[in-house]
């Protein structure tokens, strides 16, 4: 990633700017070293300044298994019987067998670029694709990590990497399959990745360690409080409840579901993500709210993958905090992942603007709070265009045609339910432009090897 212009100071002025408190008019932006060094509203434009339209501040993704982006659409033909979850599970184990160390990178640079181009500017990477071919091991532990770690320095992208332990293939500490040999970990080894993944992220300028026991059914309740204590203080992100069968097995091993048992045995707190979460009674989503733990959504996905919908309104209504992830990235794009999180409750109680926190509030403003919000701490990062903050900015194109004229929450209502990432127009992450006519500019050059690598993985 080139620094250039995130070392010297530079100026930025957006006619409507999306700050902490609200859309505001006329705003200069101070960028020193990458950072927000002031937010001047209602400021005249200098001569200097590069002028734009709009701004918002890039939201974070804070749930991504990249590697998966290459087998985007590979995954929709009917199978001989009951296509589930797990039948997509079993195609995409078989995906990921053959991919090396390089793959990896290539295809995580690409599915960075295109979360960058599509309003995201960091990516909570959950990584458990840790061995070689085979569950060979490699002569640094921490070689994926490597891997995930040069993706984000070549694409821009903050991250936020989650390495994973992963251990059993279910409930009561079943045996790994032989297809999850290249996830597989006992805790010494995660305590030598944990050092190495520490290691990798160091080179970026703000990369964030995090941890991530993988779920419930993959490592036991020793395991688990062992994690805690090697990790504390990181983010700890963990798949919850996302399959009723899951719930099921939960229940047959322990008599608790799998959110109820999680909060009588671990000290769930607001430095945790629940990814998913799904499958929730109402105490359930009450007291997941009330532990302060983010619930991590991924709309596009969940309904790829026929998982359910999210129980928002119990949920919210006891003070519950959200943020989004890409998951599977069979989709890559923040506006909608905002809007079917929206419509998904519309559809399931015919209703509308559901995820709205009162009369006369607009939908997409107060969705993109939300996510904006409970995605940083998710990631262990502030939110929104702060002073000292990271200048990671997004910003649109008011001649788009559903844009044209708006102001104010209008303007996020528009982009998040008709424009879509579309409107996008320059992404800036740390003050620099990577991103401008809504292209990334290393697109092409990363496309083909993707293009090579692929024409490999898929033959
Ligand atoms: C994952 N994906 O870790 O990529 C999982 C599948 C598993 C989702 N849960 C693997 N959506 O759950 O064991
Ligand atoms: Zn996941």
């Amino acid at each position: 990633m080139s620094s250039g212009s995130a070392a010297r100071a530079t100026s930025l002025f957006f006619r409507h700017l999306l700050l902490p408190a609200g859309w505001a008019r006329n705003v200069r932006v101070k960028i020193e070293g990458g950072l927000i060094s002031a937010t001047d509203a209602d400021a005249d434009a200098r001569p200097d300044d590069e002028r734009h339209d709009c701004g918002l501040p890039g939201m974070p993704n804070l749930h991504s298994h990249a590697f998966q982006r290459g087998m985007a659409g590979l995954a929709e033909r009917r199978g001989p019987t009951g296509d589930s979850f797990w039948t997509w599970r079993d195609l995409m184990y078989r995906f990921v067998e053959r991919m090396t160390a390089d793959d990896v990178r290539v295809i995580a640079t690409l599915a960075y670029i295109e979360m960058l181009e599509r309003g995201f500017t960091r990516v909570g990477e959950f990584h458990y694709l840790h061995h070689d071919r085979g569950g060979a091991r490699f002569a640094d532990i921490a070689e994926m990590s490597g891997a995930i770690a040069a993706a984000a320095a070549d694409s821009g992208i903050g991250l936020t990497l989650l390495p994973v332990l992963y251990c059993h293939a279910g409930f009561g500490g079943q045996p790994p399959r032989p297809d999850q040999a290249r996830f597989i970990l006992d805790l010494d080894g995660y305590a030598r990745l944990l050092e190495g993944a520490d290691r990798a992220v160091a080179a970026l300028p703000d990369g964030v360690v995090g941890t991530a026991p993988h779920s419930l059914r993959a490592v036991s309740p020793g395991q688990l409080k062992q994690l805690e204590q090697l990790t504390a203080g990181r983010p700890v992100h963990i798949h919850i409840a996302e399959q009723v069968k899951e719930v099921d097995d939960c229940v047959a091993w322990s008599g608790q579901r799998p959110v109820e048992w999680l909060l009588d045995h671990a000290d769930v707190d607001g430095r945790w993500c629940l990814v998913h979460a799904t499958h929730m009674t109402d105490a359930e989503a009450t007291a997941m709210a009330r532990s302060g733990a983010i619930a991590g959504l991924c709309p596009i996905t969940e309904a790829n993958l026929g998982d359910g919908l999210f129980p928002a309104e119990v949920f919210l209504s006891a003070g519950g905090r959200y943020g989004v992830g890409s998951d599977s990235n069979v989709l890559i794009d923040c506006a909608e992942e905002l809007r079917l999180l929206e419509y998904g409750q519309r559809l399931a109680r015919r209703e509308r603007n559901v995820l709205a926190r009162g009369a006369g509030r607009s939908t997409g403003a107060d969705i993109y709070a939300a996510a904006l919000d409970g995605g940083a701490t998710a990631l262990g990062v502030a939110a929104g265009l702060t002073i000292g903050a990271p200048a990671d900015i997004v910003s649109l194109d008011l001649r788009h045609p559903s844009l044209d004229g708006r102001e104010g929450d209008a303007i996020t209502d528009s982009y998040v339910f008709a424009a879509g990432s579309r409107a996008i127009d320059c992404v800036w992450r740390r003050g620099d432009k990577l991103v401008s006519g809504g292209v990334h500019r290393d697109r092409s050059r990363v496309a083909t090897y993707y293009r090579a690598a692929l024409g490999k993985l898929v033959a």
